[in-house]
């Protein structure tokens, strides 16, 4: 009797491993064997491999043989592909390009990437978000990551900052809470990367430490148009040391040339569904086109009695100091020119770390920044699985070293010699020195031993409401809306009225208006607050982002609804128009092979109506022709096309035919609507360009009721 092996009752392929039906896959395509200068796959000993589609077997149909090394070892490492993605900023991107310093500073510096004017640092940067997983969204409701990594020529720098210049907390001991709070909650586990929970508005209210910093979340830098248009800031107040080992300090601030921007939050929702790597892709497609992003290092210098008679401590992260008190100046340019090979190899393994200063730049006595500069080394450690990160290219310095440390798991570079420690009596291997070598600033410190928050910490409101001041009626509306949102995601009324008894404390009108749109029936008491918050703080221009738009609309992108019979002319207009401005376009069409425009010429698309929404794009034309504009009319898609850019507050072009489309999506034609642009020949092309680079078409909120 047959034994039940399922293989008895099938004769046996009469062909070996060389015939090519056996190197064919289901789908009969033919798998292609390295011939000429294709190299011959090996395993990763080296071995050439014969067959790369069948495991070995005993006979046609299995079972597999576990002597099948190179099936093993092909499976083992894809097993281990992944490393523990970041516990906080685990979703990130970046890119090479470098440092290059305006001037010298030697008289604030020794640090040797500010001697010399001219010379060009390499960098690495990461940007990220921080509450997300790795493989979530792009435009979350967050702070962005800042990460520079300069390799100077007397080790890395890095500065490890986010796109907002204050923090959550005062003290690194909160740190896991603040993160617990905002991730996933942990029975449910949702939601992903968002603030909008219970858990995180719990924490936020019962920490009024957070309230100046909550102030920025909520405002529109969390929901940034790209990595290029947002500032850098290193927060904490560090010190530069020169020769003499002079003290001043010193905070960093990166201010993107291309200018500020941002987009309007239900943009923000659409995005992520629409295009989830946007902010990737951005920069991605930028550095590609060799349009090239750059950010100027600012430095706010200051001596001990300006920090004694600032209103505020210098080493309290929940404060900035105004850029009207003190100005940034200019030291150099960060230029990102060039895209990593590999995102692993680079991006995913770089290892930043606040500790990593060189010669000439010091710690202060932050107390977050004290504790961040444990935390970084040690979660290297867990990330990469060895002590030997360092030997990683993207996290070796790029000059000279020389240290005894050795051995441990994957050391890559091991010391040659006898000589393994020092002193020696061999005369071989490096000794230290007292000239070249970094020198912590030194620092009168005494007291008793405590656990405590110093008085000077204690006064919560006033930078938050000195911020929300400072924003436009529109930042501002959008705040109120961004925590009225983020609140009634919140299921616990308690935690709703304690954030409004914050909110009392900051700005009474913006309390009220939250409060409303919460259809909360009483206003709770004012928070009980530490020290009286001031209102006599000045507005400061430099905290908005309107007020920090670019001259231009360069870097920006247009998209071009397009129809069968478009005008070839006017789209040509258009292009050659963004191309002087520095700017891009996109076509969108039915299709996406194209449409064949009014002279008979055939322009592809780079998108086709669902896959290019008016939410990927800064500014649209509508390029149709009556026939077109009759049939686009009757599309869902291309009718949110249009009706999204109008509520966006984005600048619309369109021809004579298009305003039957627009009409269509509701789009108010004859309002007078600024935003809203003939275009019926080429030469307008030029104006509507100009026109975009206000960008958004704020007058129009109001009545789209954004
Ligand atoms: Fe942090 C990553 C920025 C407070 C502990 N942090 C991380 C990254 C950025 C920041 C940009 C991502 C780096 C990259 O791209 O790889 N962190 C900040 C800023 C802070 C801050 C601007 C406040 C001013 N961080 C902070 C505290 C702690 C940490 C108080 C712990 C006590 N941060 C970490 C970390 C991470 C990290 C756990 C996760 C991955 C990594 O370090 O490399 O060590």
């Amino acid at each position: 009797m047959a034994k039940n092996s399922g293989r008895s009752s099938r004769k046996p392929h009469a062909a070996t491993i060389h015939d090519q039906s056996l190197m064919r896959g289901h789908g009969g395509e033919l798998h292609q064997t390295a011939e000429g200068d294709t190299p011959v796959l090996t395993t990763a000993q080296g071995a050439p491999v014969a067959d790369d589609q069948n495991t070995l077997k005993y006979g046609e149909r299995g079972p597999s043989l576990i002597e099948d090394f190179h099936f093993r070892e092909k499976i083992f490492h894809f097993d281990h592909e992944r490393i523990p993605e970041r516990v906080v900023h685990a979703r990130g991107y970046g890119a090479h390009g470098y440092f290059e310093t305006y001037e010298s500073l030697k008289k604030y510096t020794r640090a040797d990437i500010f001697q010399r004017a001219g010379e060009k640092t390499p960098a690495f940067v990461r940007f990220s978000t921080v509450a997300g997983s790795k493989g979530s969204f792009d435009l979350a409701r967050d702070v962005r990551g800042f990460a520079v990594k300069l390799y100077t020529q007397e080790g890395n720098w890095d500065i490890v900052g986010n796109n907002i210049p204050v923090f959550f907390i005062q003290d690194a001991i909160k740190f896991p809470d603040v993160i617990h709070s905002v991730k996933p909650e942990p029975d449910r586990a949702f939601p992903q990367a968002q603030s909008a929970h219970d858990n995180f508005w719990d924490f936020i209210s019962l920490t009024p430490e957070s309230m100046h910093m909550i102030m920025w979340v909520m405002s529109d830098r969390a929901i940034p148009r790209s990595f290029r248009f947002m500032e850098g800031f290193g927060v904490h107040t560090f010190r530069f040391l020169n020769d003499k080992d002079e003290s001043t300090f010193v905070k960093f601030l990166w201010k993107p040339k291309q200018g500020l921007q941002s987009v309007v939050w239900n943009e923000a929702v659409k995005i992520n569904g629409a295009d989830p790597d946007f902010h990737r892709r951005d920069l991605w497609d930028a550095i590609q086109a060799g349009d090239f992003p750059e950010w100027e290092l600012c430095v706010q210098l200051f001596d001990q009695d300006f920090a004694d008679s600032f209103e505020f401590d210098v080493l309290d992260p929940t404060k900035l100091i105004p850029e009207e008190l003190v100005e940034p100046v200019p030291v150099g340019r960060l230029v990102l020119d060039r895209m990593p090979d590999n995102f692993f190899a680079d991006t995913e393994q770089v290892a930043f770390m606040t500790q990593n200063v060189p010669p000439g730049i010091d710690f202060s006595d932050d107390p977050l920044l004290q504790g961040r500069n444990f935390s970084y080394l040690d979660t290297q450690l867990k990330r990469l699985g060895s002590t030997n990160f360092t030997h990683l290219p993207i996290n070796a310095p790029k000059c000279p070293f020389h240290h005894f440390q050795q051995d441990g798991h994957m050391a890559m570079r091991n010391p040659s010699g006898r000589a393994n420690y020092q002193p020696n009596s061999w005369g071989e291997g490096p000794r230290e020195s007292p000239q070249r070598g970094f020198r912590s600033f030194v620092d009168d410190v005494n007291g008793p031993k405590v656990r405590l928050r110093a008085e000077s910490f204690a006064d919560h409101y006033s930078q938050a409401r000195q911020f929300f001041i400072s924003q436009t009626v529109h930042e501002q509306k959008h705040i109120v809306m961004a925590l009225t949102f983020e609140l009634s995601k919140v299921e616990t009324p308690v935690i709703r009225e304690r954030m409004v008894s914050h909110l009392l404390n900051i700005d009474e009108g913006l309390a009220e208006s939250v409060a409303e749109k919460l259809g909360m029936r009483k206003l709770p008491e004012p928070a009980e607050a530490a020290v009286s918050p001031r209102n006599d703080l000045p507005a400061s221009d430099a905290l908005s982002i309107i007020k920090n738009g670019p001259a231009s609309f360069a870097g920006r992108k247009v998209g071009v609804l397009v129809s069968d019979g478009a005008d070839t002319k006017l789209i040509k207009g258009l292009s050659t128009a963004l191309k002087k401005e520095g700017a891009t376009m996109e076509i969108v069409a039915p299709y996406i092979g194209g449409v064949e425009t009014s002279d008979g010429s055939i322009i592809e698309a780079d998108h086709m109506i669902d896959g290019g929404p008016s939410v990927l794009f800064d500014a649209v034309a509508i390029i149709v022709s009556e026939a077109g504009a009759e049939r686009l009319a009757g599309e869902a898609a291309a009718r949110d096309f249009v009706a999204d850019a109008f509520a966006h507050l984005k600048y619309i072009g369109y021809t004579d035919a298009a305003a039957a489309l627009l009409i269509k999506a509701a789009v108010p034609v004859d309002s007078g609507d600024e935003g809203l642009i003939p275009l019926s020949a080429a030469k307008e092309a030029a104006g509507f360009v100009s026109a975009c680079r206000k960008l958004r078409v704020w007058a129009r909120e109001e009545a789209v009721k954004l």
